[in-house]
């Protein structure tokens, strides 16, 4: 990220609104100062914390314990339990992503007051870590006698590992290192609990692998790596650690797990623990399964473990698990995890629209496993699929003015039918200002500045760009510097101006959308032949100053689905380069399920929005004509305005169809919505 300033003008205008609206607007809700907002309780944990400390210290303290039950994942505040811990088991992530974001913020744009304000938090942070250096506010300050007494349910890995996100982000921006050094001294404590204690217990919410892995590189300290592999090659053992953990009988150790039932594996006879992806160990796990967050993470940290040790047989693991996730369980806008139930994988093709969960963070956690998969391999099908969720699933997550998010990304909407109806009662069709579980926001800030990340990666030889974003990249003395001018809203046209010190080669991404393309090297024109094209990258080799320019055909383009997605027959999406497209109501009336593209379309691009010529079927009523009867051609006198009438073929109107970028959809309003249209 230090080498690549964004200069596009649409994702400096997101990151930019990060800066200066998210990043405020989430302190003020971290410390419940957000009117109408879900309280997040998070800073306020923190402070008790801190202050329970502080009051260990004194003479003659006695401990205060309050219960921490199974089972229960949120404390919602009582009448008489002022101090104890309040909100879901794991908010203290919250501030820890926050912090990331702060981090990430501040390479890009210095701001004084805003590391002030971190360098508060930090302090707050800090004084809730016990002597020992375990810290998690909902231990510390109910019962510390109780940690790592319920690692399936109760999140303190996950949240060591969002801290520990967090802290590297922030040490890397400031150099300062309290928040570092609190990391540290957690992960020594967990390393001597866990391998030293020979606890063979693991994440019940994996993230702790890939945090572990970021740790050893910025550390150099090998343990971390193998307390990363170790939570790993822990995972799906028999006996079930989660299951020894709650000192369940061996007996009922294969009894079915409620809700998990589905999930039963005829192969491998198992049939619990598919939720936290701990039914089988991973190297034989083969299909994407569980809550879709903890699968995508912990595939990120299996991905780590794999490039930093050479692990071939973890890697082919990675590889089969992307595939059946990019191939069978992926929407058309990168989200991905689509039943609300466990907030989790489904079978293959089975992707409703109106019913979709997508959590943000899923899409986001895609993102963060399709990169490291892009680094161990310089393959354009990861690339592709870390694009389609960034521009689309991740970025509808924030609300233009950057103070309303979603956690749920359906692809189809009709407000009517929520409201209505209890079992859609997780499909909001307006963003909302907070969440009691705000897992999301502070991750889409995260994601969103640190997408200087993402951009291009190296190795020795080679640049490799992925995401076609304009951006001044340094690429140090080996190499020499890159810019990339492009603005993927306005054309397909990508300017590649490298600066040679070295040798190198550089790689550049054929995204699916771009396949149509010309190539001018240098003013002349380069035929596809001469090009060296390898996993849908051109590679070039750099031995002066160069200009490569790279025009990408990018026009609004019709996009069929797999039969086999039962939800889409008969339908299909528009989409313009990496943009997923979708109606609205209040471009196109309601009743959007009545709108059908017209077999020529001519689908037109112009400020962003695409407009095509389509079809809306007629419901005029024979009871809207003379007498309320359809007595045509000897009809049956049927009304047809009734719920049930003979068949007759639909009629249709022409109307203007308008598309808007699905990322932009309820940004005026409450109304209906839909990705995929008849055709
Ligand atoms: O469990 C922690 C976070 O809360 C998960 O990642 C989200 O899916 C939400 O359940
Ligand atoms: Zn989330």
């Amino acid at each position: 990220m230090s080498k690549v300033k964004i200069t596009d003008e649409f994702w400096k205008a997101e990151q930019e609104l990060v800066r200066t609206e998210v990043i405020p607007y989430q302190w003020d809700a971290l410390n419940d100062n957000v009117k109408d907002a879900a309280p997040s309780y998070c800073m306020r944990n923190f402070r008790i914390a801190g202050e329970v400390n502080k009051k260990r210290k004194e003479a003659g303290y006695k401990e205060i314990k309050y219960p921490i039950p199974r089972d229960k994942w949120e404390f919602l505040p009582g009448n008489s339990e002022n101090d104890t811990f309040h909100g879901f088991v794991f908010q203290d992530t919250d501030v820890y992503k926050w912090l990331e974001a702060v981090g990430y913020s501040l390479m890009n744009h210095p701001d004084p007051e805003l590391e002030a304000t971190a360098d508060r938090a930090i302090d707050i942070i800090e004084a809730a870590q016990l002597d020992n250096g375990y810290l998690d506010t909902l231990y510390a300050i109910n019962d510390k006698d109780l940690i790592f007494t319920d690692l399936r349910d109760k999140h303190e890995l996950y949240c060591f590992g969002h801290l520990c996100e967090g802290a590297i982000a922030y040490y890397r921006a400031t150099g300062k290192r309290k928040i570092l050094d609190v990391t540290i001294r957690f992960a020594d404590f967990i390393y001597s609990w866990f391998v030293e204690g020979g606890i063979k217990g693991y994440p019940g919410h994996e993230i702790a692998e890939m945090a572990l892995a970021k740790l050893y590189k910025e550390t150099g300290n090998k343990k971390y790596l193998e307390l990363a592999r170790y939570f790993v090659d822990h995972r799906g053992e028999q006996p079930y650690y989660f299951d020894v953990e709650r000192a369940v009988p061996l007996g009922e150790r294969n009894k079915e797990q409620l809700g998990e039932v589905v999930f039963y594996d005829r192969e491998e006879k198992t049939l619990r623990y598919h939720y936290n992806q701990a039914h089988l160990p991973v190297r034989k796990q083969k299909e994407a399964v569980g809550h879709a967050v903890r699968g995508v993470y912990l595939y990120s940290g299996m991905a780590d473990i794999a490039a930093m040790s050479g692990d071939e047989s973890l890697k082919k693991a990675c590889e089969e698990l992307f595939d059946n996730i990019a191939d069978k369980k992926l929407y058309i806008t990168g989200g991905i995890g689509s039943s609300q139930a466990g907030e989790a994988f489904t079978a293959a093709y089975d992707l409703p629209n109106d019913m979709a969960y997508n959590e943000s963070c899923a899409a986001i956690g895609l993102i963060f496993f399709a990169y490291r998969m892009l680094n161990m391999d310089a393959n354009v099908k990861y690339a592709d699929v870390m694009e389609r969720a960034l521009y689309n699933c991740v970025l509808a997550g924030m609300a233009k003015d950057g103070k309303s998010f979603f956690y749920v990304n359906p692809l189809e909407v009709n407000p009517k039918r929520i409201h209505g109806d209890e079992r859609m009662g997780f499909v909001k069709p307006v963003r909302q200002k907070w969440f009691g579980c705000a897992c999301c926001p502070p991750n889409i800030a995260r994601l969103i500045s640190s997408l200087g990340d993402y951009i291009i990666s190296e190795d020795k030889d080679t640049v490799y760009t992925h995401l076609l974003i304009a951006s001044d990249i340094d690429l140090g003395d080996e190499k020499g510097s890159l810019h990339i001018n492009a603005e993927l809203t306005r054309d397909g046209r990508v300017e590649f101006d490298v600066k040679h010190r070295k040798d190198f080669k550089l790689a550049v991404r054929i995204p699916y959308w771009g396949r149509s393309f010309k190539v001018i090297r240098n003013g002349n024109p380069v035929e596809k032949n001469e090009l060296d094209i390898k996993a849908g990258y051109m590679y070039f080799d750099i031995s002066s100053d160069e200009k490569i320019v790279i025009d990408y055909e990018i026009k609004p383009v019709i996009v069929g689905c797999s039969p086999l997605v039962q939800e889409n027959t008969g339908k299909a999406a528009v989409m313009r380069g990496p943009f997923v497209y979708c109606l609205e109501e209040v471009d196109n009336g309601e009743n959007l399920h009545l709108l059908k593209l017209s077999d020529n379309p001519e689908l037109t691009y112009e400020n962003g929005v695409i407009t095509a010529n389509g079809m809306r079927v007629n419901t005029q009523t024979d009871s809207d004509m003379e007498g309320g009867r359809d007595t045509e051609n000897g009809g049956d006198g049927l009304y047809r305005d009734n719920l049930y009438n003979e068949y007759k073929p639909e009629t249709y109107k022409p109307v203007k169809l308008t598309f808007v970028p699905y990322y932009s959809w309820a940004n005026r309003g409450e109304n209906e919505m839909t990705v995929y249209v008849r055709v």
